[in-house]
Parts: structure tokens; sequence; C-alpha cells
């Protein structure tokens, strides 16, 4: 059990479970994301959430931006996805067959997504991910998947390749346990660097079937692309008939409702989601054009396949979840938390003399502190490397001081905070008045 260094009595509950958790789980989590090892603590235990917040098994109550790592837009235990699941739980949890969700959830997407008018729906992100790129080796029978560095696309093996997330927080980017031969038709490419790609699709575009990429990048922390940058991969991958798989699980109907490519003004090929069109039950689904899509079992040859895709459960909850996301005001909201939590970042660290530079897009945001030589003003993230020569010690003493003041943020400085529907003016400004203490602590203890 790592050494815990929180304050005796206040997380006793938590310390015992965890005690338990270690001798019957690896590490003691059921996802490495949740662990609090690489800040040098013990992870609390939830016990309940309830909109903006989080109690745990201590009854230590928190603001909470980790929103189960993006589903929760509308926060935690919302009534209208409550009682979805309620209505729909009460006929039954899986069925084996189909039900009239899916087609409703799947109108709701093609609705929002015009690049997406058909979809096969799974059971995770990661599912999606590995069903978008055997699709794509299908249709094109090409056998290379370019990939960005730092990119988390879920414990897909052959992306398991510097990828961020997890991985990359517990010093694992690229996973033992994957034989050579499943990620060698794996190339990795720098994020914002079309030169890369133009020179790798000169090389092996014949043989690429498809660049898989997050359009905002959040598994090393928030990366938006730079300017032109998606456009110029589009162009790419048409003129060496490569396909442009999305993953937009963490920003689909996050930072806009038709995701990142329509924030952003670009066409994928295939896009796949998570997350928020689950409501916060497990669920995933690859969707794109009908000519795609059908090369899917059983209309085409391309097999995939699951026992509990598409259940009513998951399918009830993401109904409700979109149906809250119809209009606009949704989106204006959570642009105008999240630019009021930036810039009150940015104010505290500048007043407590830390460098910070804060990146955001949309309710997803990252503080990153920059490498202790650089100011904020001369750093910024723009790719994995960057993310890498952070300063993860001072993160560390940030998430604690965080914690230990009620505010609970994912612990690893290359992960997203998610701010949701739930959170109000009133918690983000209490946010900024914790992160001024946070900030603080961190200068002292720098010295
Ligand atoms: N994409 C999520 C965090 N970066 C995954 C959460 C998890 O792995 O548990």
């Amino acid at each position: 059990m790592p050494k815990n260094r929180h304050a005796a009595n206040r997380f006793k509950k938590s310390q015992t479970l965890f005690a338990r958790a270690v001798g019957l789980m690896p590490g003691g989590v059921s996802s490495p994301v949740r662990s609090f090892q690489s800040v040098g603590l013990s992870p609390v235990f939830i016990y309940s959430g309830e909109g903006a917040y989080l109690v745990d098994v201590d009854s230590n109550r928190y603001i909470d931006y980790v929103m189960s790592y993006g589903p929760l837009i509308h926060g935690h235990a919302h009534p209208a996805i409550q009682a979805a699941l309620a209505k729909q739980s009460d006929r039954g949890t899986s069925f084996g067959c189909c039900c009239e969700e899916e087609v409703t959830l799947a109108t709701m997407i093609a609705a929002a997504m015009p690049h997406v008018p058909m979809v096969r729906f799974v059971n995770s992100g990661a599912e999606a991910v590995m069903s978008a790129i055997r699709l794509a080796r299908g249709i094109t029978g090409r056998p290379m998947i370019a990939k960005i560095a730092g990119g988390y696309h879920g414990a897909v093996d052959a992306l398991l390749v510097e990828a961020g997330s997890g991985a990359t927080t517990h010093g694992h980017p690229s996973s033992p346990g994957i034989p050579e031969a499943v990620t060698a038709d794996t190339l990795v490419l720098p994020f914002n660097e079309p030169l890369e790609v133009r020179h790798a699709f000169q090389q092996h575009g014949e043989r690429i079937a498809a660049l898989v990429l997050e359009l905002v990048m959040g598994n090393i922390g928030v990366v938006p692309p730079a300017a032109g940058y998606l456009q110029e991969l589009r162009e790419l991958c048409d003129r060496h008939g490569v396909l442009l798989v999305a993953d937009e699980v963490m920003t689909g109907f996050r930072v806009a409702r038709g995701g990142a490519q329509e924030r952003l003004n670009v066409r994928p090929d295939i896009t796949c989601l998570g997350k928020i069109i689950g409501g916060g039950l497990p669920v995933g689904a690859f969707g794109g054009r009908r000519e795609f899509m059908n090369h899917i079992s059983p209309a085409g040859p391309v097999y995939q396949a699951g026992t509990l895709s598409g259940n009513p459960l998951a399918m009830a909850a993401g109904i409700a979840a979109l149906r809250l996301l119809e209009t606009a005001e949704p989106y204006q909201r959570l642009e105008s938390l999240g630019q009021r939590l930036q810039s009150g970042l940015e104010e505290v660290a500048r007043k407590a003399g830390v460098a910070l530079v804060v990146q955001r897009c949309g309710g997803m945001i990252t503080p990153f502190f920059p490498p202790a030589a650089k100011g904020a003003g001369a750093f910024s993230v723009r790719n994995y490397a960057d993310a890498l020569r952070c300063d993860t010690r001072a993160f560390a003493l940030f998430f604690k001081a965080m914690l230990e003041s009620g505010v609970m943020i994912p612990p690893s400085q290359f992960e997203a905070w998610f701010l949701s529907l739930a959170h109000t003016p009133a918690d983000i400004d209490a946010t900024i008045d914790k992160a001024a203490a946070a900030l603080a602590a961190v200068a002292a203890a720098r010295g």
C-alpha cells in the first residue's frame, strides 16, 4: 500500500477500504486512473454524488471535476436520467434482442452529427475505437494505423503505444504484454505537426488504413489543435485514401452538441463515441456514412458483436442525457463556466507567483504546471513531449491541497477536468479560492 500522507482521521474509512482493496484488486482499483499512487496518496472511496458534488465514505464533500471522466455533463444523479433509468429497469435491463431505445438514440446521434448517419452501439469507448480500426482495415484492405503520441483510445492493444492517460501517469505509455507483431503496424506521430503526417503518408500512405486521433486531445490534459491542423489532416487523408477516425469519446456532445467535428469544422470518416451518449452508464458507439458502416456484420463481413451492446438501460440514460442538450444554451453555459474557471485560475496563479498554463476547450480544462525553469508566458502544451515536461511534483502538491480543501480533480497532470451543467458560478468561485490556497502551498513548498 502506498505511503499515505493524508491527515490522519479525515479519510479513515477510505484508508480501511483501500487496505482491503489492494489485496483484492491490482493497485486496489478497477481502473488505474482512479489510483492516487502518482500523487503519493491513497484514493478516497465515494459514497454518493449529487449535482456538482461528491461525498466520500468518510462524509467529506467535494466539488467534483472528475465527473466520471466526462459522461456526467448534467452532474451526478440528474433527476431526468434517474427517472429514465428507473422506468426502464422496471421493464428489464437486457434482452439480447433489439429495442426501440437503440433506434431512438441512433436517431438523436445522427441528428446532432451529420457525418454519423449510422452507428453500431458497443459497451465502451475503447471497444468503439477497437472496432473502428477493424472496420477501417476491413474497408481499405490496408494494415497500418497511424495514431498520435500521447493519444489514448482505451486499453486497445494496437494503440497502447505512447499512450496518454493512466498509461503515462503510471509510467507505462507502451504496455508490456502486447506482442510486437500487434503494434508493428502502428505508426506514432506528434500532435499539431502536419509536416510529420505529410512525410509519414508520403512514405507509407498506401499501407495506412486510418489516422486515429482525438480532435482535441484530452488524455495528456487538454490540448486543442492549432488553427488549420485538422483541415490539413483531412486533406492528407483524402489524398492518400486514409480514413480519418475521430475519437470523440470525450468531446462528443461535450465541446459542442455535434462534438469537436462541429466546433472545429472537420469531417471524419468514422467517429467514435462514448461517455455522454450513455448518460453515465457503460456505452460506446462508432459510426459514419452508410457505405462504410454497411461493411459491419451482418450487413457486411467485418465482424463485431456484443451481448450487452445497445442495452436498454444505457440507451434510456443516453436518450435522457441528450434530450437535455438539444439547444445551444447548455453549451453557452459550459463555455461561460469554463471561461470563469480558466481566468480565475490564471489570476490566482499570477498572484501566488506560480507559473500555470491553463488550456481549455469548452467544459474541458487542464491547468499545466510548466517545467520549473519556465515561466507561464514562455510555455504551452502543444503535444505529448510538452506535456511530459510538466512539473508533476508541483501538480501532486496542488492535488493534495485541493483534495483536502474539498475539490476533487483527476489525480494526474495528464488528464482533463470536466465541468458539468450542475456547477454554478458560485462553485467555480469557491474552486478558485481553494486553488489560490493550494497554489500558495505549492509556492511555499518550492521555497
Ligand atoms: N479516458 C478516461 C481518462 N483519461 C478513461 C478513464 C479510465 O481509464 O478509467
